[in-house]
């Protein structure tokens, strides 16, 4: 009989629930539609992510504009911070319902060729949005393969200025153009953690009403989880993301910054992130994640990220 028990509890443990209940049954925060849900749950989510950039690269080398160009102005730095508000919905035990909603601030200081105080210049009000769906094409006790579709939505403005100048590409808070994006997510699950893997392709539809068209996104993570205790993992994550050039221009920019040309915003980048996934005894989950820059590859002069630093809370019901 208490044998029975035993391989009950076992068995119960193998079912389809089991790799979302441990706190590497998440991907790391940096990684969306990494799960579905079953039918009829629901999972709230609150990112708060701030990116730091404070160099500007050409190609693959650090550059100063002023000495080895003739820019005007240039961006001596910029903080961007997104809070992004998730809904996931378990529509059936195969297909979950995800929207997400984001609130970008963006921050940054320009330097003047002449000297002289920086000027600072900000940005801030709702970013583009997404709907999607998320398939689970299989998942059991050791593995997991998730497919995402869905669309961004340009809810963001492209047309912030300053004392009426627009700002530059990188501080407007959308896209301005519908997107489709989609992603495939694999995870493996062992007794000490997980290695999780994910490629995803993200690009627009149509120029914007400021006459151009972001450049198309591709990304491919791969990360390994390790349980530290029952309910805390620890992650690695290396992540290479391109970016296609911009087509098209916002004629209302100008070209005194290189933030103003649509020719110096795309290229390359590979990055580390070291992240947690923490289970709160509530069910809470709590997730961060640090990511450093490893390489660059850009058209330039462009501003770089030196690190991006991901918080959250995630609740299901
Ligand atoms: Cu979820």
């Amino acid at each position: 009989m208490k044998y029975f028990f035993i391989l009950g509890l076992a068995l119960l443990s193998l079912s389809n629930s089991y790799a979302i209940s441990r706190p590497d049954g998440h991907a790391p925060i940096g990684i969306m539609g990494d799960h579905g849900h079953s039918k009829g749950d629901w999972m709230l989510s609150v990112r708060q992510m701030q990116m730091q950039m404070e160099k500007l690269f050409d190609d693959s080398s650090e550059i100063d504009v002023f000495d080895e160009t003739n820019f005007m102005m240039s961006p001596k730095s910029m903080t961007m911070n997104m809070t992004m508000l998730g809904v996931m919905y378990g529509v059936s035990d195969q297909w979950t319902l995800m929207l997400m909603l984001n609130y970008v601030d963006n921050k940054m200081d320009v330097e003047r060729k002449s000297g002289g105080e920086d000027i600072e210049m900000s940005s801030f009000g709702i970013g583009d949005s997404a709907i999607g769906g998320i398939y689970t094409l299989f998942e059991n006790e050791s593995s997991r393969l998730v497919m995402n579709l869905g669309f961004s939505l340009p809810t963001g403005s492209v047309s912030r200025d300053r004392s009426g100048s627009r700002l530059g590409y990188p501080m407007q808070l959308g896209a301005g153009s519908s997107g489709v994006y989609s992603s495939l997510n694999y995870a493996v699950f062992k007794n000490w953690g997980s290695l999780g893997s994910e490629v995803k392709l993200k690009t627009y539809l149509s120029e914007n009403n400021q006459e151009y068209q972001r450049g198309s996104e591709y990304s491919l993570s791969f990360w390994g989880s390790y349980l530290l205790a029952d309910q805390l993992a620890a992650s690695i994550r290396l992540e290479h993301k391109a970016v296609d050039p911009i087509m098209g221009e916002d004629e209302k920019m100008g070209s005194m910054s290189p933030v103003l040309l649509p020719n110096l915003q795309h290229g390359q980048r590979t990055f580390v992130h070291l992240g947690t996934n923490y289970i709160m005894n509530s069910g809470d989950r709590l997730a961060f994640e640090y990511g450093t820059p490893l390489a660059f590859q850009v058209s330039g002069p462009q501003m770089i990220p030196n690190s991006i630093v991901t918080l959250a809370w995630q609740k299901a019901f």
